[in-house]
């Protein structure tokens, strides 16, 4: 299929925003960090990549949605030795400002293989730690931010048996017990999103359904390579898919995309809405840096319905 050549996404000129330097530790990298509002502020929890390859998560704030202060001390979650089994590492981290408090979804992974973490905060210095939303084998979690018919709702992306990813969602009356799941988009063949997709930002609510911005991946002869897509869900009924993007919105290109620890990844964990209906999309690129992109809402609704 030919497109014609119309790019609804912008980088922020000033791209990469926050790289490894602006860290206040020994680190190698800084990527896929979750992003939310709080107090006025854009909030981002950091995913820090320190230099023996350990990651732990970190506060940064920002007035103006691009320039972050990076608080000096890392996130802590509880001393728990059974949830620590699980957390060999820590990463992808998901924000989600539901009622009067903010959820925290990450993978945690072990020797056992990666599991859904998840911990809670109303002020983003102190934690408390949730019962793991899963077993083995399933990440990618972004919890909706309102509750659907009575009901909380995530997304989530376990791995078949092929070491290949689909879309789910599942449900639960209590942040606590998760079941109620369905798969709702499936891998492309032949696609850019061959071989894995999962969410991406926490959706976001438009008039005409869920607005989730999320990531695939297509394998290559020189490894696989990370774009981003989005979709719309029935906002009654989020198991149902309205449309999908053909394309994808942002795929590497840039220097600082192509290069780094993991060449040829964009990879976003959150989108804030800012005035004018202008989306922010934070990224990670390359497995190594941050980075900014903006599209208007309505673009991204439309490009969902797009052939
Ligand atoms: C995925 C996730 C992402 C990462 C990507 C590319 O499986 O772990 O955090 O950006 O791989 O390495």
């Amino acid at each position: 299929m030919i497109y014609p050549k119309k790019e609804i996404v912008t980088r922020y000129p000033g791209n990469p925003i926050l790289t490894a330097d602006d860290m206040p530790v020994a680190c190698s990298a800084v990527f896929n960090s979750g992003v939310t509002t709080y107090d006025g502020r854009t909030l981002m929890v950091l995913r820090i990549e320190d230099i023996d390859r350990y990651q732990h998560f970190r506060v940064a704030t920002s007035n103006d949605g691009v320039h972050f202060d990076v608080s000096d001390d890392p996130i802590i979650l509880p001393e728990d030795p059974e949830a620590e089994r699980y957390e060999g590492t820590i990463y992808d981290p998901r924000i989600t400002h539901i009622e009067d408090r903010y959820i925290l979804c990450y993978a945690a992974h072990s020797g056992m293989g990666a599991r859904i973490g998840m911990a809670e905060t109303r002020d983003f210095k102190s934690f408390t730690r949730m019962p793991f939303g899963s077993t083995v084998d399933n990440r990618n979690a972004a919890i909706f931010p309102e509750k659907i018919d009575g009901r909380y709702a995530r997304l989530e992306r376990p791995l078949n048996s092929k070491n290949e990813g689909d879309l789910w969602i599942a449900f639960s009356p209590d942040l606590v017990h998760w079941g109620d799941a369905h798969c709702i988009a499936r891998t492309r063949h032949h696609s850019w999103d061959q071989w894995k997709l999962g969410a991406g930002a926490v959706p976001i609510r438009t008039e005409k359904g869920w607005l989730l911005i999320y990531h695939g991946a297509c394998t290559t002869a020189s490894g696989a390579i990370y774009r981003l897509g989005v979709m719309l869900l029935d906002l009654e009924d989020p198991k149902q898919i309205i449309a999908r993007s053909q394309s994808a919105i942002l795929a590497p290109r840039e220097p600082y995309e192509r290069v780094g620890d993991v060449p040829n990844v964009v990879f976003t964990s959150g989108a804030i809405v800012a005035p004018n209906d202008t989306v922010r999309i934070y990224y990670g690129a390359a497995d190594t840096c941050m980075c900014l992109a903006t599209a208007k809402l309505d673009d991204l609704v439309s490009v969902c319905f797009e052939r």
